[in-house]
């Protein structure tokens, strides 16, 4: 019997250990040998999962194609790309995901470009979820075609926090403050609540779709039954197709269930385009320009036909997971330590493994390190939006996943982290951690100069 080499090392990967420096065998492999790229350059997000050969690639090249489209104003003579607006942030998925990487926040005084804010007011829709704000609607889309009016737009100041470590040195963070200008229908209403989100980086999402939503729940511990102070609850979403609620996973806050739903909603919320699961222009009453505007009319009345959107849903499903650099040197692996001693990975869950699905044989059953549980946890007042989402509540945010974060200098030319991109480096990343992971937090605080770098070593590595 001849072995491929993937075969040979799937067999190695999956006897696995630990040969007792800490270095687990096969650790490197994010999404398993099935779906770990190495590439640790600009492109270093962009790949397609190597366990998908031949003909079972043509779809992912689709879908890479229509993620970089600029989609343009309807009706145009390129049928298939038209649609774009009424009103819209964006006017392609890779304008905001560059690279499939991590977006940012925009400079003072310059507009939004690979972020956005969603706005809502206090109740709940008939799905669970937010309540639009009744004029700008979920999200505020700064932009609109010829003679519609864009929503306006939305700036951040920064204002620097002072902390110190327990060893004396000092630090700071920035805290962001939202202004709104040039509102296109007056001030927004009372009480509306807002939400700052960058991009997130899109490599390897597939693998956590295919977790089992039975494995994620069994992480969640609303009442913190076992006393470690982590709670962590699961998210519970509305899903259009299915009309009924799911376990939510995508989005800073876990408010979607699947990429596919995540990215109709996107194609309509960021571009404006219409799909099947979202048919309807996102126009609220109030902005009647937008109402009347002329749409894409492609064969079956929406602007974003079913293949188009299978090609999209294959493509951010086959994205393949960054693998790890430097796994084996003695500063990462000391971080490795630290990570687990701090509670760490009480959220940012490090091993996986992934179920079985009809569509994506590749992927079944891999044993997949993406350092999340998929689960919301209250992070503290530092970080908290205040504004809920489905199950999820103003303090809380998903965990996200950590692989790839060394890698938004190469990919995305910043090291700005979290939901709103505040931190401007892993360590302000930590830094800001509070609520259920005020301990973790603590921890770090108290940590040496030298073991703090070692912790970074190990989140470069990621
Ligand atoms: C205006 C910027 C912008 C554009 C354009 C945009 N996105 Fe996003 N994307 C975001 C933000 C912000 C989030 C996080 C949303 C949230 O937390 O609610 C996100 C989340 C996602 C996620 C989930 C990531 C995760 O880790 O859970 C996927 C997948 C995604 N987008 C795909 C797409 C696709 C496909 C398109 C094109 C149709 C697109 N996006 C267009 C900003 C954008
Ligand atoms: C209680 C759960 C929890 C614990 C414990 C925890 N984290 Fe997190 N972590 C989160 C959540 C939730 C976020 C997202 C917060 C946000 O964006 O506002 C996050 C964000 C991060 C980020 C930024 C990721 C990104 O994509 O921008 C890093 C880095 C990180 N955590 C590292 C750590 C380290 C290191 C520790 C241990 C010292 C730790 N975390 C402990 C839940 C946790
Ligand atoms: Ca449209
Ligand atoms: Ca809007």
């Amino acid at each position: 019997m001849r072995l491929s080499g993937l075969a040979i090392l799937s067999l190695v990967v999956a006897c696995g250990g630990d040969d007792g420096s800490g270095y687990e065998l096969g650790e490197e492999y994010a999404g398993d040998v099935a779906a770990t790229s190495f590439d640790a350059t600009a492109t270093a997000f962009t790949h397609i999962a190597p366990a998908f050969e031949g003909a079972r690639r043509d779809a992912f090249f689709v879908g890479d194609s229509i993620f970089d489209r600029n989609w343009v104003i309807a009706p145009s003579s390129t049928s298939g790309i038209d649609g774009l607006g009424p009103t819209f942030n964006q006017r392609s998925c890779s304008s905001c995901h560059s690279l499939d990487g991590r977006g940012r926040p925009p400079e003072p005084g310059q507009p939004m470009i690979s972020s956005l804010v969603r706005l809502s007011v206090p109740g709940g829709d008939v799905d669970g979820g937010p309540v639009g704000e009744p004029v700008y609607g979920g999200q505020l889309n700064p932009l609109g075609i010829l003679g519609v009016p864009g929503e306006g737009s939305a700036e951040l100041s920064w204002d620097e926090v002072p902390g110190s470590y327990a060893d004396g040195t000092s630090y700071s963070l920035r805290r962001p403050t939202v202004t709104f200008r040039d509102l296109a229908f007056g001030p927004l209403a009372a009480g509306t609540m807002t939400s700052v989100r960058v991009a997130p980086h899109v490599a390897g999402l597939g693998l956590l779709e295919l977790v089992p939503e039975a494995a994620v729940r069994a992480l969640a511990d609303p009442e913190d039954a076992d006393g470690d102070g982590i709670s962590g609850r699961a998210n519970q979403v509305w899903d259009v197709a299915a009309g009924a609620t799911r376990l939510g996973r995508f989005g800073w806050k876990a408010n979607q269930p699947s990429l596919r739903q995540q990215s109709a909603g996107a194609f309509l919320g960021d571009i404006g385009i219409t799909s099947p699961l979202f048919p309807q222009q996102n126009c609220p009453r109030a902005q009647t320009a937008c109402g009347a505007a002329p749409t894409g009319d492609p064969p079956d009345g929406v602007e974003l036909e079913a293949g188009k959107l299978d090609d999209i849903e294959y493509y951010s499903m086959t994205l393949a997971a960054p693998g790890r650099r430097r796994v084996q040197d003695a500063d990462v692996l000391a971080g490795k330590a630290h990570f687990k001693a701090l509670g760490c990975a009480g959220c940012h869950t490090p091993v996986m493994v992934t179920g079985r699905s009809a569509a994506y044989p590749e992927l079944d059953d891999l044993t997949i390190r993406p350092y999340t549980d998929l689960l919301v946890h209250d992070l503290g007042d530092g970080l908290a939006d205040g504004r809920p989402d489905h199950a999820a509540d103003g303090r809380e945010w998903r965990t996200p996943p950590l692989w790839g974060i060394g890698l938004f200098q190469v990919t995305n030319g910043h090291t700005l982290y979290l939901h709103d991109g505040r931190a401007r480096d892993l360590v302000e990343a930590v830094l800001w951690h509070g609520g259920e992971a005020e301990a973790s937090r603590d921890g770090f605080r108290a940590l040496s100069a030298a073991e703090r770098a070692e912790l970074l070593a190990f989140l470069e590595s990621l």
